[in-house]
């Protein structure tokens, strides 16, 4: 074995190959931690929370909760894992990893929902939890049990430091219809009232040419606006954003400049979509996790 100054290592592999690493410099970097489902297209779920951890510098680490056969615009089958299976993920990963922030995303249904609440309150837990209220696919499909609703509020919304709804969820999850910006800050106010934590309420295409999302917190409230992408056919921007922020936590940042960060690199994910054509003839598109997009302006 051979040090250098630079911290650089050389060492050999059983075969003899010089394979070398960089010691310490990596020793500082924040683990975040995703519970969420995994989509075998990999543009949304567990796998979108990994590329967004690593190209904003956080080591993901993962609790899958189901298992999601899917292309971006159909789901064809949906199995959750058992919830004994999502409770010792967690565990172990908790009991011996220093995690950062934790985010939750596709919890399936009431069981897992109630599983993932009791598996964190049970470690006393003080990271601070994202939880990104899944219900339906960007396709349409619906993710989650009709009546996991209840379990949501009753026992996971109170863990969470952040809860992220988009419009239609926020309906779902209690508020009024929501057709202007009146009545997002009043559907905003109205979910952090009855949910006791910060909620981010994303505006989607409400605004015509801007995505404007909103963060209630402590009673104030705060814009985020970037340009509304048009004509993509993405789907796991949800869950992107939620890591995004999660990552932001995991590094330290407070938690508007988590989102504001957050925003810009959803937004580089969305503008610099992939695209193929499937060999069906139509075109395939997926957000483009570069970390590239993590220095976007
Ligand atoms: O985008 C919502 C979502 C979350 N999690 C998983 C998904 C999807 C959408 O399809 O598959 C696993």
């Amino acid at each position: 074995m051979n040090g250098s100054a630079t911290g650089a290592v050389a060492l050999q592999n059983k075969h003899g190959t010089l394979i070398s690493h960089q010691i310490n410099s990596n020793i500082n970097i924040p683990i975040a931690l995703t519970i969420a489902g995994s989509d075998s297209s990999a543009g949304a779920g567990i796998q979108a929370d990994l590329k967004t951890f690593s190209a904003l510098g956080v080591y993901g680490l993962t609790a899958v909760t189901c298992v999601v056969a899917e292309i971006p615009a159909k789901v064809s089958r949906l199995e959750p894992v058992s919830v004994e299976m999502v409770r010792a993920q967690i565990e172990v990963l908790a009991k011996n990893f220093p995690i950062a922030a934790m985010k939750t995303g596709l919890l399936c249904s009431r069981a897992i929902i109630s599983t993932v609440a009791q598996t964190i309150l049970d470690l006393r837990s003080k990271t601070p939890l994202v939880v990104d209220p899944v219900i339906t696919a960007t396709g349409g499909h619906p993710l989650l049990e009709s009546s996991a609703i209840e379990v949501y509020q009753d026992e996971l919304f109170p863990l969470g430091t952040l809860i992220t709804p988009n419009l239609d969820e926020a309906v779902q999850l209690g508020a009024d219809k929501i057709r202007d910006r009146e009545s997002m800050e009043r559907a905003g106010k109205e979910l952090e009232r009855k949910f006791k934590t910060a909620i981010l309420l994303k505006g989607g295409h409400l605004s015509g040419d801007d995505a404007v999302d909103l963060l209630f917190t402590n009673g104030t409230i705060t814009a985020f606006t970037a340009p509304f992408v048009r004509d993509v056919a993405t789907h796991g921007t949800g869950c992107t954003y939620s890591a995004a922020i999660t990552a932001g936590l995991a590094a330290g940042m407070s938690m508007p400049d988590a989102i504001a960060r957050a925003k810009k690199f959803v937004t580089a994910c969305i503008a610099g979509r992939l695209r193929w054509k499937g060999t069906s003839g139509h075109n395939i598109d997926a957000l483009n996790h570069s970390a590239d997009n993590a220095i976007a302006d």
